[in-house]
């Protein structure tokens, strides 16, 4: 179908050319090579940079991750003693406010986490149990990650209902507060909601969106994806909740975004997805969505103003992307 013979890693060379994308659920593999800063590596201001000891736990994750290959079971970890009191620290003060801060959604799903995935303050789960749980919920799984993936590649996992995780945890000297994502904001942050079939959708919308969309589109949903999947809120019977994985695992900030502090708009991904935002301090601007159902048509819609000459379509039986003639 049209310029997609010239589907091209170095897309950027010619105009003309689409950028890669995986098509089978398989070459996501492709993805772990491409990791932007590998997960080993910290930064001078990293709460464990002259830990010696956490720089080769994380060398292990960052090993084990670089290694999985789709099919693989998910790499079980025995956790330290000193670990899982870190976790413990973090589940203890986030589900003292989960149930007046977090959307129905979320609180629907952590009883099963609990009941059926090991979640509690003294184990963190194994993210093979958390994986097989969502995909029997709705098809999501999850693959570990040896560090952060470019936007692009990102969010083409969620095309395919995959979501790259990470398997390390924090620093143990600062229990509330980690400068990354680590297992605490994957599992209490993210992984409930994937649970949820229309939160599944409206995931799965953004990154089907992304395929093969110019780099400036990539910016707009990676922002879009920012303010909801991350940072995201919702009004519910009245009252504003949190869904954003990024709130729900800060005890902090779940406080605060609910305050009247932030400034709150209403989400929409043309004017979301241009919204500037900072990385290392609390939001000062929220968006609100109405539900799931309804980002999720935003979604669709705005996914068709990318300019892209062709259509996606996933499909299930195969789990890879039918590319269609024209949008
Ligand atoms: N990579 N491993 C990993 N984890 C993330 O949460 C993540 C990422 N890359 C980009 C990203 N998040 C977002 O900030 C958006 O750009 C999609
Ligand atoms: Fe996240």
């Amino acid at each position: 179908v049209g310029y997609l013979n010239i589907i091209s890693r170095n897309y950027k060379d010619n105009r003309y050319a689409v950028p890669w994308f995986p098509r089978r659920i398989r070459d996501l593999d492709r993805f772990a090579n491409q990791i932007l800063s590998y997960g080993a590596e910290l930064d001078s201001d990293h709460p464990g940079f002259t830990d010696p000891e956490y720089r080769a736990r994380r060398k292990y994750f960052a090993d084990i991750a670089y290694n999985y290959k789709y099919g693989q079971p998910l790499p079980h970890v025995d956790y330290t003693k000193e670990e899982i009191s870190t976790w413990g620290a973090v589940f203890r003060k986030l589900t003292e406010l989960y149930p007046t801060h977090a959307c129905k959604e979320h609180n629907h799903v952590f009883p099963l986490l609990i009941e059926n995935c090991g979640y509690r303050e003294d184990n963190i789960p194994q993210l093979e149990d958390v994986s097989n749980f969502l995909k029997d919920c709705t098809g999501f799984t999850l693959r570990p990650v040896a560090g952060l993936l470019s936007s692009r590649d990102f969010l083409a996992g969620l095309a395919f209902r995959v979501f790259h995780s990470t398997q390390y945890i924090r620093h143990h000297s600062r229990p509330l507060y980690t400068p990354e994502p680590d297992v605490c904001h994957e599992l209490l942050g993210h992984a409930p909601l994937f649970a949820d079939p229309a939160f599944a959708q409206f995931s799965q919308e953004i990154g089907l969106a992304s395929l093969g969309a110019p780099d400036d589109y990539i910016e707009k949903l990676a922002t879009c994806f920012w303010f909801t999947v991350e940072f995201g809120l919702c009004r519910q019977e009245g009252k504003l909740k949190a869904f954003g994985a990024g709130l729900l695992s800060s005890f902090g900030e779940l406080q605060y975004c609910l305050s009247d502090q932030p400034e709150l708009r209403e989400f929409d991904p043309d004017t979301t997805g241009d919204t500037k935002y900072p990385i290392t301090e609390y939001q000062p601007v929220y968006f609100v969505a109405n539900s799931f159902e309804d980002a999720k048509e935003r979604m669709i819609k705005f996914a068709q103003k990318i300019p892209r000459d062709f259509g996606v379509r996933y499909n299930p039986y195969t789990q890879s992307v039918d590319i269609l003639d024209s949008p």
